[in-house]
Parts: C-alpha cells; structure tokens; sequence
C-alpha cells in the first residue's frame, strides 16, 4: 500500500531543488508499480511551469546514487542523438532538475532519495491501448529508443537491479518463496505455483540463446509498458520513453515482449474477470510493424525470429513476480487493494495461454515480418 509522505516533507524536498516560483500544488501522480510519484506545479514569472517529483524506492534501487548516474548518462546520450535528428530535447528526452547543490538528486535526513524532472506537457501516458495507432505509435518510440542507444557505451552503467530479466533466476527464487510460504498463502495460489513449475523449460529458452551468444546483450529499456512513453496530444506519435530505473545490458526482444505483455493484453494487469483477458492480434501486429521500424534494421534475423518467445517469456516471468510477491506479503508491488497481485499473476497466466492458443497466427504474423524485413 502507499504510504502517506507529509507535505513538510515534501515542501523541504522542493525547496532543496533548483527551481523558481511559488508553489501550487504538489499532488500524487500516475500509476506507477515502484515510486513515489508527484505532479508539482509552481508559479514562475513566465506563468505556472510543471514538474515531476519522485521518491525513488529504495528497497527495490539499493543505490539511487549509481541510479541516477545511469540516468543522467543515457538522457544525454540522447539528447545528443534527438539534436542529431533535429529532434526537441526538452520533449523528446527526461530532463533532470539539479539540487541547489548541483546534484542529479537529493538525499533527504531519512535517507531518502528525491529527483525532479521537467514535466512533458501536452502528452499523455496511457494505461491501455485505445487504438492501434496509439500502439503503433508507442512501437516507434520504444524501437527508437532502443536504435539511438545502440552505440551507447554500456560500461557506464551500473547494473540497476542485477539479474532483473534473468528468467530461469528468477524462478529458482520463487521456488524459495514457495517453500517458505511466509504468510500461509501457498495453498491458496496452488493450481497457479503449478502452472509455472509446468513452465520451467519454456522460461529458459530466451537466457539460452543468450549464454549461446545467439542474441547480442544491448542496452535496453527494461519495463517497456505503455505507460512509459509519452504520445504527443496533438500528432498523436510517441514522443518520449520515460521511466529509466532500469535502463541496462539487456535482450531487445525482452523490450518488445513487456510492451505485448501490458498493452495488447485485452484486459487491465489486474482484472478480476478472466474473461476478458486476451492478446490481441492486431495490436500485436501494430507493436511488430512499429517497433521494427523505430529500430530501423538494427535487429538481427534471430532477434526479429524470437521477438514472440520475448513476449511469452516476459508474461511468464512477470506473472511469476506477482506471485512471488504475493506469496511474499506484498512487498514489492504497489497494491491498492488485498489480493492485487493474486490477480495481476492469473491476468498473466490467462495471457499466456492465450497466446498459445494464438501461436499459429503469431507466426503467421512474424513470417510476413521476416520475409519482408530481410
Ligand atoms: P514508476 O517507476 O513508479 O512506474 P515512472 O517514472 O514511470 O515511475 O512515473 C510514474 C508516472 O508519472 C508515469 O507513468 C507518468 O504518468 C508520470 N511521469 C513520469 N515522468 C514524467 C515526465 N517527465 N513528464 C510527465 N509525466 C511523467
Ligand atoms: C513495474 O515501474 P513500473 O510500474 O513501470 C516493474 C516492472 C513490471 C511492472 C509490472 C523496476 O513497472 O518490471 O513489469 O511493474 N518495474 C520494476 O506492471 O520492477
Ligand atoms: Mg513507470
């Protein structure tokens, strides 16, 4: 559950930050799953200008400091490469507020860590895909993103959260969590612990094309959802990739895969009613066009080939994490309300079968794509 932040604490945290003007409001913001988030709004002679405040999580980033050095190294890395493109970096690109200090980030006498980012108005975040346009657009953006990073040093990055994306890890720990059962839920979520032990193999074939040096590590986003990226209010297109907590050495098609998993999913992440939850083929379809075009053929042929093994690997694993957080108490995931996480993990299951009954049409999907991409 959120925890409630005080405004003097808040009002302290502003004041630390180098911006002018009074203070409008200060009001919590989006729904992200990981940090605090604040629309901060403040009256400067120019007229009201808009920033976004956070508390980053430190339980999940066990060093903010490493964090924001990788943030500020990828954002001017592409502010260089959005100039090149004759692009706006102040829309196209998180812009980092400096402290008074002079710092990316300020830590607080909890020792919390605040950052501030300029505001990107008139473009809006959404939670579902509303039409295959807006997909496609939020495609383009994450393939882009994905293309101008491709030459980016990857030995300035720390690694955020280590083996973040590390799959068949990842299992080996939830079967930790199960065998634990610390808060007695194990029996409850029986049938769903089963369906991703029946699943261990399949969850493996990505990180094994990896260790065979099949796929090439590149840096990647990381949490591709939909609702990291920005789509422009006025030309509809998808201006900016925000949200670079986890911005790291990582698999191109694992980026694809996170955005098929949230945004063609037909239902909310954590709908009650499994019936509603499917993959819909066309917007999957959109997402493949828009994203191999953003990447503008820096892809390889088994990159392109494995780009729905990404998608089914990141709904496993993703599920696997509600679950283990479930099993866990919560800890990880912002909940809202009890069993939360219960559902987001079935969502995920239900998503995954669905796109196993669908896989002949995937394919059919991704030969079109192979034959004309090569
Ligand atoms: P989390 O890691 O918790 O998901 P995000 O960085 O994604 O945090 O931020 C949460 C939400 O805040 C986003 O989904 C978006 O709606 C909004 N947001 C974040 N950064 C900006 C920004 N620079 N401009 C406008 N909105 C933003
Ligand atoms: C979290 O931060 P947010 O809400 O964009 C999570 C992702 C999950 C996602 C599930 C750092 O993303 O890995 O896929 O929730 N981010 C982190 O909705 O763990
Ligand atoms: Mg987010």
């Amino acid at each position: 559950m959120k925890e409630e932040i005080k405004k003097e604490m808040l009002d302290e945290v502003i004041s630390k930050f180098e911006i002018s003007g009074e203070v409008q409001s200060c009001q919590r913001y989006g729904n992200g799953h990981i940090n605090d988030t604040f629309s901060l709004v403040c009256k400067e002679t120019s007229g009201n200008r808009q920033y976004i405040l956070q508390k980053i999580n430190r339980s999940i980033f066990k060093n903010p400091e490493q964090l924001m050095h990788n943030i500020s190294q990828v954002t001017d890395h592409l502010r260089s490469e959005i100039e090149k493109d004759a692009g706006d970096p102040l829309r196209e690109v998180i812009t980092i507020i400096p402290t008074k200090d002079n710092l990316s980030f300020y830590r607080d006498a909890l020792g919390d860590y605040w950052r501030m980012y300029l505001f990107i108005t008139d473009a809006i975040c959404y939670e579902k895909a509303e039409t295959k346009d807006l997909f496609y657009q939020s495609a383009v953006a994450f393939g882009k993103f994905q293309k101008r990073l491709q030459y980016f040093d990857a030995s300035c990055l720390y690694e955020a959260i280590p083996d973040f994306h590390n799959t068949p890890l990842r299992y080996q720990r939830f079967l930790e969590v199960v065998e634990l059962d610390r808060m007695g839920r194990v029996k409850e979520a029986a049938l769903e612990i089963e369906f991703f032990i029946q699943k261990e193999k399949e969850m493996k074939l990505c990180k094994n094309y990896l260790d065979e040096k099949k796929l090439p590590l590149r840096v990647t986003h990381n949490d591709t959802k939909l609702n990291n990226v920005m789509i422009d209010k006025s030309t509809g297109k998808g201006i900016c990739v925000i949200d670079l907590d986890t911005v790291m050495p990582g698999l191109s098609i694992y980026d694809f895969g996170d955005s098929i998993r949230f945004g063609a999913n037909t239902a909310e992440e954590d709908e009650r009613d499994l019936s509603k939850v499917s993959l819909n083929l066309e917007l999957f379809e959109q997402y493949t066009k828009g994203f191999l075009e953003g990447c503008e053929g820096s892809l390889t042929d088994t990159e392109i080939y494995l780009l729905p093994y990404g998608a089914k690997t990141m709904t496993l694993e993703c599920g696997m994490r509600f679950l283990a957080d479930y099993l866990e108490g919560d800890v990880y995931f912002k909940t809202h309300r009890d069993r939360q996480n219960l559902d987001r993990c079935r969502t995920q299951i239900e998503l995954v079968r669905d796109m196993e009954r669908k896989w002949k049409q995937i394919e059919q999907i991704m030969n079109q794509y192979l034959l004309n991409g090569d």
